[in-house]
């Protein structure tokens, strides 16, 4: 078994907690490399695209968190071994990521130009994608995104969605997924209570 150590931001969501959460679930040990902001500020230049996650395996770097999603969700039995399901968990990772893009934009901004951003990301993409992830859940069933059961692709809409309600984003209504897409909160719900989710969380505590 080779040595993997995942590198990421200090806290408990974000690009890398599907990743870890598979790890866990997969029974891989791997070193959970937690830093600081200021810290990520030092190295950043020195990693492939001056972002994290990285993962380490045996020492070589790999970037691109639903990669990695896919590769650690391989091992934990977390992706779907039929091609149009994993083509489905695909793109649900795919819509996710490109959300987070959109929010992480209006990272850095304050006052007025904060709140303006904010109203136009709850007015435009955030309606978008949540409405858009509202139906990849109903076409998988209502229960899960893919293959009828747990996959990467809920773990991380299942992050997304927890973040969101968390309420921690300013000018974004913590009930705006209840309001646009309620199919994604009983996910959200379903997911945070699946063993294997459970589980890791426990493992941290
Ligand atoms: N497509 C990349 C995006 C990675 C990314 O943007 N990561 C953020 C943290 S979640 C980052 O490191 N940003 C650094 C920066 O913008 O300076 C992935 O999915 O891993």
């Amino acid at each position: 078994m080779p040595s993997y150590k995942l590198t990421y931001f200090d806290f408990d969501g974000g690009r890398a907690e599907p990743i870890r959460i598979a790890f866990h679930a997969a029974g891989i040990d791997f070193e959970d490399e937690r830093i600081s902001f200021p810290e990520f500020g030092e190295m950043r230049k020195g990693t492939r695209f001056n972002s994290v996650p990285v993962l380490e395996i045996d020492g070589a770097a790999v970037t691109q968190s639903n990669a990695l999603s896919r590769y650690v969700g391989k091992m934990a039995g977390l992706y779907p071994a039929d091609d149009l399901q994993a083509l489905y968990c695909d793109e649900v990772l795919g819509a996710l990521e490109d959300l987070s893009h959109y929010v992480v934009q209006t990272f850095g901004l304050q006052g007025e130009e904060l709140k303006l951003a904010r109203k136009k990301l709850v007015d435009g993409w955030l309606s978008v994608y949540l409405k858009g992830l509202d139906e990849l859940l109903a076409r998988g069933g209502g229960e899960y995104f893919a293959g009828n059961g747990l996959t990467v692709a809920d773990l991380k809409a299942f992050v997304q969605v927890r973040s969101l309600r968390a309420g921690k984003l300013d000018h974004v209504p913590a009930d705006l997924v209840e309001r646009l897409a309620p199919g994604l909160v009983e996910h959200q719900e379903r997911i945070e209570g699946d063993p294997r989710v459970t589980a890791y969380y426990a493992s941290r505590s």
